[in-house]
């Protein structure tokens, strides 16, 4: 393989998870890296961006967090005002690596779904996963016959080489409205993992939402799969009484159940995505079910961690805006909710039909204050109690036996947790130390 890099002046913003994968791969590669960061880094490779002269890069590489459209980053407003081709690592991996690639994106789901494409597709081929879930596209072994990509709309708007063997759009409610300006350009964002479709590529379009629909309007490939968690689609994969339907050229096959791990509507959304990437890709309907079967689901997504005297304690701390919340609310009755953290722009207007089924609410965090004025004219019982620890003991005073006692938070972590693992997992320490 050429090696388009050596000799190459790159500049690499960001020195992150990405970033330190860009920075490996490209030393080894011979280029000259100049490294940005709004932080100081002790790295040999760090620029002071004001000194530097920019013309004389040939590239510049963005991480995911690094805003190319609104409040846009200074070192992209300088690399544009100089003509330097800005990229991402997704493009330099996309021109190391011929192995074919699945690409998953959507609001919610992402990494359920890209977790149990792996888990399936690793049965029958050489199999890798990455991307915006698990390890930087460029940390991934190169001799892969499949790739497993989750991609962020963070990834997506900086990508140039688009256009996948397999393209997954599961679903898109409103997130990370600062980061796009607003709706419009959150759609835009997803929607761009269509561009470029190759002679053999394949759509698979999740029809059950607004967004979704207009976008599936604008999919122009040789191959597009509608999937569904709620209906069976015509042409496509969707669901029939707790059964998945195969109902590709109207023949409503039936293919399965869910299983427990997997439970909820959500999910049956991300099953049906698998199994079309599956029968696509040469795995037939045995392996799927087989696999189905051993997939045990992911970690702080509604998953069990305790029951104590007949109330279930669920972490679903990857639940950070109102449409994962919804699907906890949809899936659970008498609930004890613990909810809060850092508020993104999306606001929890949407959840109230389901404010019926809450028998209290525990706010913790920077939103605590607003949602407690919004929890009260809704009439949902709660109380600010700020941090975490407090909201479980509390819960655990007041549930009665078929309770469930749900952190399913609607925000950030950012203000009181490093990440959402960490807020999940310090969600399970407490539940392991409160008295059986
Ligand atoms: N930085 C700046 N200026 C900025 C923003 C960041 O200098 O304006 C610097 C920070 O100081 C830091 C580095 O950039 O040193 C961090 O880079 P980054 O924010 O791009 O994050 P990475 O560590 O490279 O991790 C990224 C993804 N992060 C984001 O998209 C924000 C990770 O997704 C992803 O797993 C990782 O690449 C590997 O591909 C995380 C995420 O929160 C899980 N994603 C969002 C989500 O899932 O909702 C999109
Ligand atoms: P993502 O990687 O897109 O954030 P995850 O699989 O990590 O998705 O799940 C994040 C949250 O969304 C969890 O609370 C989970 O229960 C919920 N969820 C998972 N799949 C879906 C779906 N298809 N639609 C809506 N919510 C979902």
């Amino acid at each position: 393989m050429m090696n388009f890099y050596e000799n190459k002046n790159i500049g690499i913003v960001g020195f992150g998870q990405t970033g330190q994968s860009i920075v490996r791969f490209l030393e080894n590669l011979g280029a000259n890296i100049f490294l940005f960061d709004d932080k100081i880094i002790d790295n040999p490779y760090y620029q002071n961006s004001k000194n530097f002269n920019w013309k004389k890069l040939d590239f510049l590489i963005v991480s995911p967090g690094i805003h190319l459209w609104w409040d846009i980053h200074p070192a992209v407003q300088k690399a544009r005002e100089f003509f330097i081709p800005i990229m991402s690592d997704l493009d330099i991996f996309r021109q190391q690596v011929d192995g074919k690639i699945i690409a998953i994106t959507g609001t919610n789901g992402k990494s359920t779904t890209t977790a149990l494409i792996h888990h399936i597709f690793q049965k029958k081929y050489r199999t890798e996963i990455g991307g915006n879930f698990g390890k930087p596209v460029l940390d991934m072994s190169k001799n892969a016959d499949f790739y497993v990509l989750e991609l962020s709309s963070y990834q997506l708007e900086s990508c140039n080489l688009l256009g996948f063997d397999t393209t997954i759009l599961l679903n898109v409610t409103p997130d990370h409205l600062t980061r796009h300006g607003g709706m419009e350009g959150y759609v835009a964002a997803k929607q761009k993992i269509f561009a470029n479709p190759k002679k053999n590529s394949t759509a698979i379009v999740g029809i059950d939402d607004k967004f979704c629909r207009y976008i599936l309007d604008l999919v122009h490939y040789p191959k597009v799969i509608k999937i569904s968690g709620k209906e069976v689609p015509e042409n496509g994969i969707g669901w029939h009484e707790n059964r998945l339907i195969d109902n590709r050229e109207n023949k409503f096959k039936v293919i399965g159940s869910n299983v427990p791990k997997l439970d909820g509507n959500h999910n049956r959304q991300n099953i049906a995505a698998a199994y079309a990437a599956c029968i696509t890709n040469g795995i037939d309907e045995k392996i799927f079910a087989e696999r189905l079967a051993t997939f045990s689901g992911l970690e702080h997504r509604q998953e069990f961690v305790k029951s104590i005297s007949g109330v279930q304690y669920i972490n679903d701390s990857k639940a950070t805006n109102a449409d994962s919340v919804q699907q906890a609310l949809m899936r659970f009755k008498n609930i004890i909710w613990i909810l809060g953290g850092r508020p993104k722009e999306d606001e929890i207007e949407s959840l109230s039909p389901y404010f019926s089924k809450i028998k209290f609410a525990f706010l913790i965090g920077e939103a605590a204050e607003k949602w407690h004025e919004f929890l009260n004219k809704n009439h949902v019982k709660n109380e600010v109690v700020f941090n975490l620890k407090n909201a479980v003991k509390k819960s655990f005073k007041i549930a009665q036996e078929k309770d469930v006692v749900l952190l399913s938070p609607a925000c950030a972590s950012f203000d009181q947790f490093k990440s959402f693992e960490d807020r999940g997992n310090q969600f399970k320490k407490f539940v392991e130390e409160l008295p059986c």
